[in-house]
């Protein structure tokens, strides 16, 4: 089984105005410890997607022959994890299935799964995904069109329901990630903490999730 860290900073490009802005603000989670990006962009131009994606590739090394080296998600899209040589991709409910991933990507990239219920959480354990997210977890406005909050109750529950490494996500900072770990999340998944200060940020997570 993979691992995933306790910190999986999510860089969405809606919060910047050109790739080099978001290619630097990367570099700076890298410099505050962050071995795990995944790169959003619900725009959904494929072209942008695709040049954002390579300048991250290549402003942060290292592919998928590394084993010490970042690790870049893709989210949403498959072929565009292929073509930028990314690790491993993210998808949801509204995207194609785990198994259909799987057959793109093949048996080494790594494959995310967002479930937002237990019926989910049983599917995504029994489905080709390595890892499982849970969320939201608390009120955020980092998602348009966010399904209901799950609360600590329901990474609790999530985690009953599964030995996959559980990645929680939505309104976690600085202030609630501990308790998010303590009920049962192996690694918490960020977008607006991670805006203002990325490496200072990075840095205060990882010390608070140990
Ligand atoms: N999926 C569920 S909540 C969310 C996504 C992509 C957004 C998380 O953003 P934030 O700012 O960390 O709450
Ligand atoms: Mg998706």
């Amino acid at each position: 089984m993979i691992s995933v860290p306790r910190l999986y900073p999510i860089v969405d490009a809606a919060f910047f105005s050109t790739t080099e802005d978001l290619a630097a603000f990367a570099q700076e989670l890298v410099a505050g410890g962050c071995m795990l990006l995944q790169y959003r962009n619900k725009s959904g131009n494929a072209r942008v997607m695709l040049e954002q994606a390579r300048e991250l590739r290549r402003r942060c090394r290292t592919g998928v022959s590394d084993p010490h080296g970042l690790r870049l998600i893709m989210n949403d899209r498959a072929d565009l994890c292929i073509v930028a040589d990314f690790d491993g991709v993210h998808v949801g409910q509204d995207d194609l299935s785990p198994a259909s991933v799987r057959r793109i990507i093949g048996p080494h990239r790594r494959l995310g799964f967002s479930t937002h219920n237990p019926q989910q959480v049983m599917e995504g354990d029994q489905a080709s995904a390595d890892y499982l997210a849970i969320g939201p977890v608390f009120s955020t406005s980092g998602k348009d069109r966010p399904d209901p909050v799950v609360g600590l109750e329901g990474v609790r529950r999530a985690r009953e329901l599964t030995r996959k490494p559980l990645v929680a996500i939505g309104g976690i900072t600085r202030a609630n990630a501990a308790s998010v770990i303590e009920a049962g999340a192996d690694s918490v998944a960020v977008i607006s903490d991670l805006l203002l200060d990325p490496r200072k940020s990075a840095e205060e997570f990882f010390r608070v999730l140990g």
